[in-house]
């Protein structure tokens, strides 16, 4: 994709003291406005968390309902990975250390990461 900003060349006054001396400003006319980068949050299965712990997460750090955290645990269990969330970077960042941090705090296995979309 070709995306840059839209310029336009204006000249100063032509009169008086601003007259034209071949000097110019350029002007943005559009708004800038970048994409930012998205990230996934993916959780990992194992055979060891608990299920009912996984949907824990899933509310606790994802403001899942209990139905979506339901789905998405047996996504994981059923596949191996399964989507959390898409977020810009440092919120991503926050989520993974949140999970992991939870998850060593009851002593399960459980893995979060990120992958850039
Ligand atoms: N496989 C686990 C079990 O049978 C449940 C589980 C689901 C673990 C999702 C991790 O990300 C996970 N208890």
């Amino acid at each position: 994709m070709i995306a840059g900003p839209i310029l336009m060349e204006r000249e100063k006054g032509t009169d008086g003291d601003n007259a034209n001396r071949g000097t110019s400003v350029i002007t943005r006319t559009k708004p800038k406005t970048k994409k930012p980068n998205l990230y996934r949050v993916l959780l990992l299965n194992d055979d060891y968390t608990p299920m009912e712990f996984v949907i824990h997460i899933l509310e606790r750090f994802f403001q899942k309902d209990r139905e979506a955290a339901t789905r998405i645990m047996l996504h994981v269990h059923n596949h191996g990975v399964g989507e959390c969330g898409i977020f810009t970077y440092e919120v991503a960042e926050t989520k993974v250390s949140q999970v992991m941090d939870f998850s060593r705090q009851h002593q399960h296995p459980l893995q979060c990461v990120m992958e850039k979309k």
